[in-house]
């Protein structure tokens, strides 16, 4: 979406449709005020009927613009974060799970073949074996049956920008990724966060404000490279996905405030409190804006739960995309 363009339609339509409001008028009034047919007459009729198809065909192309038929959706983080297991669990319970479910059917053989091989290694209580390969990222496809609606696409692409595996998660991927235009030219983009890391390296001042730099660098380049007037907020939907939250209930995790150790909900605040600064310049920029806390597996030794899956909000972040874009 180039929202210069887009904006330079929406006036010129809107020039049209009052041109074509005032040529009505003035035939009106000409033809009141005059007896007989008047050659004029013809010519602002003519004109009138010509704005309006120009207003329609802008009105047209302004849908088409703002509401391309298929929406890319961009999941980034850091590799190892849980991006794949995520979209596996998400895309395979959603299908079985919800009232989306008339709604979403992913399409063609390879989508439906790597969610089937996933899903079934998770449940089978193994890891997905394979890193996402960097120079290779899946993109899944998934179809939206609302066909009454021709405002809104009609179908996803969910790509997986698998990173490289860093020794150090201080290391910021976005830039090297050889992607990195396609990820800019998305139009939803979904921040994967690796709570464990978050929660590992508490106390250590560098994981935090080293992703915040990166996530902040990465969507100045967004509203950049989509011509983003500073002071708009526009409605590119974008949203934080704090992954593996099972991890914030799990008694192992150690994280403290004032000689007490925080846990659940309360670690999801002062979470949230961390990241306060990335969460502020988000909603500065666009109207639809969420952070989610999901486990996409709802346990840590998924080895020891026989592969049960008992995942926690992991169909939320797609279900607000949907909801934001109605
Ligand atoms: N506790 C917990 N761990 C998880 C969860 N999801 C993933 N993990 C762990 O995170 C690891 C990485 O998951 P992936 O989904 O493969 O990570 P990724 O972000 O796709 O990584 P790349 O493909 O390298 O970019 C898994 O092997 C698990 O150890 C979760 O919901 N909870
Ligand atoms: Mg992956």
């Amino acid at each position: 979406m180039n929202y210069v363009k887009l904006n330079i339609i929406i006036t010129i339509k809107w020039i049209a449709c009052i041109l074509t409001l005032v040529l009505i008028v003035i035939a009106l009034i000409l033809w009141v005020s005059t007896s007989y047919y008047e050659r004029t007459l013809n010519y602002l009729i003519i004109g009138a009927f010509a704005t309006m198809i120009l207003a329609l065909l802008l009105m047209r192309i302004e849908m088409r613009i703002a509401t391309p038929p298929t929406l890319r959706i961009a999941l980034i983080g850091y590799s190892r974060t849980g991006k794949t297991v995520f979209t596996t669990v998400l895309l395979s319970t959603l299908k079985t799970t919800s009232n989306h479910t008339k709604r979403i059917k992913t399409r063609g053989k390879e989508t439906r073949e790597k969610l089937g091989e996933d899903y079934k290694e998770l449940e089978s209580g193994n890891w997905l074996q394979n890193p996402t390969p960097e120079e290779n990222p899946f993109t899944y496809c998934v179809d939206i049956n609302r066909p009454r609606s021709i405002y809104v696409a009609r179908s996803l692409e969910i790509t997986d920008y698998g990173g490289p595996i860093y020794p150090n998660p201080l290391h910021n991927h976005y830039h090297m990724s050889p992607f990195y235009s396609d990820i800019l030219r998305s139009h939803v983009f979904l921040l994967a966060i690796d709570l464990d890391n978050v929660i590992k390296m508490w106390n250590e001042n560098a994981f935090v404000p080293e992703i915040k730099k990166s996530l902040n660098t990465f969507l100045e380049e967004v509203f950049e490279h989509k011509k983003l007037p500073r002071n708009k907020r526009m409605g590119i939907p974008i949203a934080i996905v704090f992954l593996k939250s099972d991890l914030l209930i799990n008694p192992n995790t150690n994280v403290e405030k004032d000689g007490r150790l925080l846990y659940g909900l309360e670690l999801e605040n002062e979470i949230l409190r961390k990241f306060d600064e990335t969460i502020r310049s988000c909603k500065n920029h666009t109207m639809h804006f969420k952070c989610f806390f999901v486990s996409s597996t709802g346990r840590v030794d998924i080895e020891n739960a026989n592969g049960r899956i008992e995942a926690d909000s992991v169909t939320e972040p797609l279900k607000w995309v949907m909801d934001v874009l109605r």
